[in-house]
């Protein structure tokens, strides 16, 4: 997969993607990530980049033309212009979830535009951008973070990235629900211990307990999940069972 990244603050891509997954993934050809300066897109002596917002206001507006020209500059070298997703980074955008992830990751090439100060001006969401992507409801101060979260999310889909064993889609994130706990040794820390069954070498029971762990955690944190999840009669059983109000004197069903 191809990626350019335009921003006004190239280096700041530069350490999260030259370590460990996607130094690998860069270095074994897999990927590669290009990226761009807007200021090197602006024709003045200054470089200018920004300038005040028509209609007054608070801070400073990114200029379209530079990152027009940015985009057409990409454009100009690849053999499909017009199929290329430009995607813009900004709380107006559609919410980016698992689902987006997947969607972008079938695409060969995508080119991510980061804003900075109060914005970009709406002729670049409107005439030049073809997706507008949030990360979350919370104010940021550039796109810059929300596009890295976007990029480490695509790639780790991409078929070797993550290397042969694993397996993106096993994640029970993947599939809509939250994980099960995880332990490693020892299996006591400071009197904490690891819960039996996962020390027994019963693969049936330890399965069984991790699925159990996984619809409890998913109700109790993040009951919006289970609504959309497709589950097992199993799943839907013990959700009942979770759910049910139980008669006094009865055994406490969170054990
Ligand atoms: C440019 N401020 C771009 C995106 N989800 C999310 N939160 N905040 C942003 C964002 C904030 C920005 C810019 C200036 C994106």
């Amino acid at each position: 997969m191809r990626i350019d990244v335009l921003t006004l603050f190239p280096q700041m891509f530069q350490a999260p993607f030259s370590f460990g997954i996607f130094k690998r993934a860069i270095d074994n050809g897999l990927v590669s990530l290009n990226l761009h300066n807007i200021r090197d897109y602006a024709h003045d002596k200054h470089h200018t980049a920004d300038d005040y917002p028509y209609g007054g206001g608070a801070g400073m507006v990114m200029l379209p033309g530079p990152v027009f020209e940015a985009v057409e500059a990409i454009k100009a070298g690849v053999e499909k212009p017009d199929e290329l997703p430009v995607i813009l980074l900004s709380p107006q955008g559609r919410l980016f979830t698992q689902e987006v992830a997947l969607e972008l990751s079938r695409q060969p090439h995508l080119i991510f535009i980061c804003g900075h100060y109060e914005g970009v001006d709406e002729r670049v969401c409107q005439h030049l951008a073809t997706d507008e992507i949030s990360i979350g409801d919370y104010v940021l101060t550039g796109g810059e973070v929300p596009a890295m979260v976007v990029i480490d999310a695509v790639l780790r889909l991409l078929p070797g990235v993550l290397g042969s064993e694993a397996s993106p889609l096993e994640d029970s994130h993947a599939a809509g629900l939250l994980e099960y706990p995880q332990y490693t040794r020892p299996a006591d820390f400071r009197g904490w211990k690891v819960p039996e069954v996962l020390l027994s070498g019963n693969h049936a029971e330890i399965a069984r307990w991790r699925r159990e762990q996984i619809i409890r955690r998913t109700l109790e944190r993040r009951p919006d999940l289970l609504d959309k999840a497709d589950l097992g009669i199993e799943d839907k059983k013990l959700v009942e069972r979770l759910t049910t109000p139980k008669k006094s004197g009865s055994k406490a069903n969170n054990e």
